[in-house]
């Protein structure tokens, strides 16, 4: 007996996708059908895929022609299959031709001619809704958003409102972007979504305008550091049925959730101490401080609760800019301390004691790219990895995506209490100076 096996995400299964596996099945008298698991495409940077891993995995059923199907779940995994499945031939679209070559070690090799002139790619982009995106910002600085949303059909950075006009040249040195409007509320009318990056005393104005517009909105966060003005905020974008997202991409990266897991599992016992510091000398933008111990404070937020007994705040100032800030809060069984640095240069860690293990996080932590777990008297270390390029904005543009599809503003996504506790302490720290 012949056996083949083909792979792919048959996402909005459709004819290409039927006349393959016709002709793998064809190839031989068994065949086997890979379906991908919905991490592995998030980790191969498909982030489009519509259908979920069930339907997917249904509508291949229903063609009648796979004998077999299987989860293609990591990157390698084809190898293993054809050695455990005892398979003869592996067949796929020519789109991939000489990608699998180091294959025929293990088995025939076959690439078939693609069917021509359809595709999910242009299914999607016939059939969902389309969103531009408008940014307002005050630097030549996009944080990542124009080439990472492109990366999601339907969704584009098409325009652009400079705060401060004499950036322009810098960023369009650097950016493409179709229209610069000179005009705020131009700009609106021709946007779904309002992605508001610039300094924090700015961005109330420009996100209150935005909802009150009945626009979406991505802002920097904090939005404001009055906890009136939040939730004046979080008010109108609930009456405007509207979302309103931090840019906290860290949260949408599996890592992250992996991360609550061993800590609030008790997977390293109990929080004795939370340390973490951050700090960035390379952006000019005013009061930055605000916006790296969002990072922070969201994290020992969701780690330890909010639940604090007491707290403490040193702050180093240059005129009105907070320099440094040392932040302390009291937690019934932990201590957390919080150090984030404008100007002042202090090493980006971040280190959780419990009481029967340490996780450690290197570099860029806010990334959410890996952390490491020492568990006392082990000298192994476990790692957690999630592999991705950039800065993770698209895996919020898909959170997002996510939410607009199905009508569904998901307020745990959008982090609405951390926010507002965020906010007060900021407030605190205000005040007390
Ligand atoms: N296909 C085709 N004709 C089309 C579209 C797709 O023959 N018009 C084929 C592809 O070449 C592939 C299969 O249908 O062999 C599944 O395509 P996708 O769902 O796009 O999956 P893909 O991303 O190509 O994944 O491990 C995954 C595999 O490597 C392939």
């Amino acid at each position: 007996m012949r056996k083949v096996i083909t792979y792919g995400t048959f996402d909005l299964f459709h004819k290409g996708h039927y006349n393959i596996l016709k002709r793998a099945k064809d190839n031989g008298d068994y065949l086997i059908v890979g379906v991908t698991g919905e991490n592995y495409d998030i980790g191969r940077g498909k982030l489009n895929v519509h259908d979920t891993l069930a339907t997917r995995i249904e509508n291949v059923k229903k063609t009648g022609l796979a004998d077999e199907i299987i989860v293609e779940e990591y990157l390698g995994q084809k190898i293993g299959d054809i050695i455990k499945y005892d398979v003869d031939a592996f067949v796929i679209g020519d789109d991939w031709v000489g990608k699998f070559d180091h294959l025929s070690k293990y088995c025939e090799m076959i690439y078939l001619e693609r069917t021509k002139g359809i595709s999910s790619t242009q299914i999607r982009q016939e059939t969902f809704d389309h969103y531009d995106i408008g940014m307002v910002c005050d630097i030549a600085d996009d944080n990542g958003i124009i080439d990472e949303a492109k990366l999601l059909s339907g969704f584009e950075v098409k325009n652009v409102y400079f705060d401060d006009k004499s950036i322009a040249d810098d960023f369009f040195k650097r950016f493409e972007v179709e229209n610069n409007f000179d005009d705020f509320d131009e700009m609106l009318d021709s946007s779904d979504i309002i992605y508001v990056h610039c300094s924090v005393e700015k961005r109330i104005d420009y996100i209150r305008h935005a909802l009150k517009a009945e626009k979406h909105v991505i802002y920097d966060p904090p939005a404001t550091i009055n906890p009136d003005e939040l939730k004046e905020l979080f008010e109108i974008a609930r009456k405007n049925k509207v979302i309103l997202m931090e840019n906290i991409k860290m949260v949408h990266i599996f890592v992250f959730n992996q991360l609550l897991w061993m800590t609030q599992g008790g997977l390293i016992g109990d929080i004795l101490s939370f340390n973490c510091s951050i700090s960035k000398l390379d952006d000019n933008r005013s009061n930055l401080f605000y916006d790296l111990s969002t990072l922070c404070l969201l994290l020992m937020l969701k780690i330890m609760g909010q639940d604090y007994l007491k707290s403490d705040f040193k702050v180093t100032k240059s005129g009105d800019d907070i320099e440094f800030a040392s932040m302390y809060f009291d937690y019934p069984k932990g201590i957390a301390v919080i150090n984030a640095g404008n100007k002042i240069r202090v090493n980006n860690q971040l280190e959780i004691i419990g009481s029967e293990g340490t996780i450690r996080m290197f570099g860029d932590w806010w990334k959410c790219k890996h952390f490491e777990i020492h568990k006392p008297g082990l000298s192994d270390v476990e790692v957690f990895n999630t592999n991705f390029e950039g800065d993770g904005f698209k895996y919020l543009i898909k959170e997002l995506s996510r939410m607009l599809a199905t009508d569904r503003i998901n307020t745990k996504a959008i982090l609405e209490e951390e926010s507002l506790k965020i906010v007060e302490i900021f407030n605190e720290i205000d005040k007390k100076e």
